[in-house]
């Protein structure tokens, strides 16, 4: 009998070629919604969206693989993996790219008015002068990154052409792009005070929940802008939608939020000074075949006996 392998992140996300593929070693199943029974059996998960920790991994008494669908694996419990003798992987490279242009989507969307210049130009061009949708030069302003991992980089590589003067806080320091794009690095307080478009590139940790909140708001620029293309976490979104009300920052362009799907009654989603997009930065049908293909060697490596590729860094070390 083939080794049973679930895949819960749709097929929209999974293609059914790649999932035919893997059929040559596996019998892959897609699953949502409730699936205890089938993890029961199974022997490598790929999505892994869903929280995986000790409880859920007690009910997987066969499983050895979860491949994370994403770069970002802030629901899965690394320790308990290690601990129940289960890999866990990720699709770190492939992504990186396409994150940083949304990022420079929500950059130019928020600083030229997009969304409303397109629901102005079809519903109010030629009838009226009162509310035509000037923006901001981007020239010449301080971009921030909070965060300068893969994504932040490949985001300063996209600000070079634009004429802005970058700068980066990180935990760690990254001489080489320092160099290479031009971003001088400065402190959390510095970053906060002198960004004029604040972008936000750190992983959600316990260290970096709520790193943006009332307090940083308040040392802000009062026409600087918020983008976040991380994690929803990492911004004190009651403080954020508070800060965005009373204008104490000029806005906001947001791909991630604290509760995902966004509730629909959102206040946040309710103000005019927020561009939003519902979580695609990596949503590009390339990026997201190269995430499914990627995943799938790692399961593909597993189930062949061998380590599977990308284990996510806690694991570097690590053979079952
Ligand atoms: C999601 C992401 O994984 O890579 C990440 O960490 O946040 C995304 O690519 C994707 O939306 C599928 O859940």
């Amino acid at each position: 009998m083939k080794p049973k392998v679930l895949v819960n992140c749709g097929k929209l996300n999974f293609p059914e070629d790649v999932a035919e593929k893997l059929g040559q070693l596996a019998d892959v199943t897609y699953v949502q919604g409730d699936y205890k029974r089938e993890l029961h059996e199974a022997r490598a998960i790929i999505g892994g969206g869903d929280l995986v920790n000790d409880s859920y991994l007690n009910g997987a008494p066969n499983l050895g693989i979860v491949a994370r669908f994403g770069v970002g694996y802030d629901t899965v419990d690394v320790e308990a993996c290690t601990r129940h003798r289960v890999y866990a992987c990720h699709t770190p490279y492939v992504l990186s790219e396409a994150v940083a242009d949304l990022t420079w989507a929500l950059i130019l969307g928020w600083m030229r008015r997009i969304p409303e210049a397109d629901s102005y130009t079809r519903k109010e061009w030629g009838k009226k002068q009162r509310g035509f949708p000037f923006g901001w030069d981007i020239r010449g302003k301080t971009l921030g990154f909070l965060g300068l991992g893969r994504i932040g980089v490949e985001a300063t590589k996209r600000g070079m052409g634009f004429g802005v003067k970058m700068i980066y806080y990180d935990v760690i320091r990254r001489q080489d792009v320092e160099t290479q794009y031009g971003v001088a690095y400065v402190s959390f307080e510095e970053l906060l005070r002198t960004s004029d478009i604040l972008s936000v590139h750190v992983p959600l940790l316990p260290t970096t929940k709520g790193i943006l909140g009332a307090k940083q708001f308040e040392v802000m620029k009062p026409t600087a802008l918020v983008v976040n293309t991380s994690r929803g976490p990492v911004i004190d979104q009651k403080a954020l939608t508070e800060a965005l009300k009373s204008k104490r920052i000029a806005g906001a362009a947001l791909d991630v939020f604290e509760v995902e799907p966004a509730p629909l009654t959102e206040e946040l989603l309710k103000l005019d000074n927020v561009l939003v997009t519902p979580h695609i930065a990596s949503a590009t049908w390339e990026t997201r075949r190269r995430m499914a293909e990627r995943c799938a060697e790692s399961v593909k490596a597993f189930l062949e006996g061998k380590r599977p590729p990308f284990t996510v860094p806690e694991q570097k070390n690590v053979t079952f």
